[in-house]
């Protein structure tokens, strides 16, 4: 893809890594739906081609590029991180978790399924996550000793020092008020490990040197919880119809958020705050932050 134009607005930046990783989950999509087959194959199926915003994916591209990187292959390590978030979504929404129905526009998976076979989905897609980064990275034309820097990156990400921990925390706070610092813990577990993966990722398979990969690192950290300060904002602003997920879920649960702690505009401006924080690791680092920022200012005033 070198030569092309660079492309730096948050919206373009989104619609390139739907596209792009879109026809990557696709692939695996109907692979999983063949190769297992029956109501299970096509529940991965449904699961895996459920279509999301695709942040992760956009945010694994603009890093890789921010660094050098030029290779349309990227796209199958946004696919593995957003394996990761999908089968994270598909056990969040469980009855013995958030107990949702609606997710991106669409029943759930344990709605549109049933729980067990859900269930199912959720640990099977696992391994896959692992299968479709394996096959990115052969893509790339990267080694094993990288290939193993990335799986190391996004299952820890993945793990109880990252996404699970975070949620085990956030189950275990429900109808206990957090304060400021535990709520920090839960949301940089919960949403911000991988986020901040997805921005390390693509610095690692760009190969960049380790000031640079730091840097997205730092940068992918304030922006995890940006994010999730913005999700927590939009829970209580938004509708179920623009969300794609039930709105007012958090309240309903008794979950302790930034909005119960700071109010919506103390919410807003600490976001916005992670934002500019964020760019600035990049700026002094010396790694082009146009995209990256953009994308950061879109996560902090999105409206779904
Ligand atoms: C199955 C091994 C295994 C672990 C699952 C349930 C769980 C552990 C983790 C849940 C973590 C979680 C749901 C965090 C919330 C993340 C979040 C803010 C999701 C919404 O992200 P968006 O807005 O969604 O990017 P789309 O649908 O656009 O992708």
């Amino acid at each position: 893809m070198s030569g092309t134009p660079a492309v730096t607005s948050a919206a373009d930046l989104l619609a390139e890594a739907r596209e792009r990783t879109d026809a990557v989950l696709a692939m695996w999509a109907e692979r999983l739906r063949s190769d297992v087959g029956g109501r299970l194959g096509e529940a991965l199926a449904y699961a895996l081609g459920t279509p999301g915003k695709r942040v992760r994916a956009a945010l694994v591209s603009a890093a890789y590029r921010s660094v050098g990187g030029s290779a349309g292959a990227i796209a199958g390590v946004a696919a593995a991180v957003e394996t990761v978030h999908t089968y994270s979504l598909v056990h969040d929404d469980l009855p013995c978790m958030d107990d949702d129905d609606l997710r991106r526009g669409r029943p759930t998976t344990h709605r549109a399924f049933d729980v067990e076979t859900a269930t199912r989905v959720g640990f099977l897609l696992v391994p896959v996550a692992a299968m479709v980064l394996a096959r990115a990275a052969a893509d790339l034309a990267l080694g094993p000793a990288v290939l193993g820097r990335m799986g190391e990156e996004l299952f820890e990400a993945g793990g109880i020092e990252g996404m699970v921990g975070g949620q085990w925390l956030d189950l275990d706070a429900e109808r206990r008020t957090l304060t400021l610092p535990q709520l920090i813990e839960v949301h940089r577990g919960k949403t911000g490990a991988l986020i901040r993966a997805s921005c390390t990722l693509g610095g690692i398979a760009a190969e960049a040197a380790p000031a640079a990969v730091a840097a997205l690192t730092a940068f992918g950290e304030d922006v995890g919880l940006a994010f999730q300060i913005a999700d927590d904002v939009l829970d209580c602003t938004g509708t179920s119809e623009e969300l794609g997920k039930t709105a007012g879920r958090d309240a309903q649960l008794s979950k302790s958020t930034y909005v119960g702690l700071l109010g919506i505009e103390g919410a807003r401006r600490e976001a916005h705050g992670l934002a500019r924080r964020a760019v600035e690791h990049l700026d002094r680092a010396g790694v082009p932050s146009g995209a990256l920022g953009a994308l950061a200012g879109y996560i902090v005033s999105r409206k779904s």
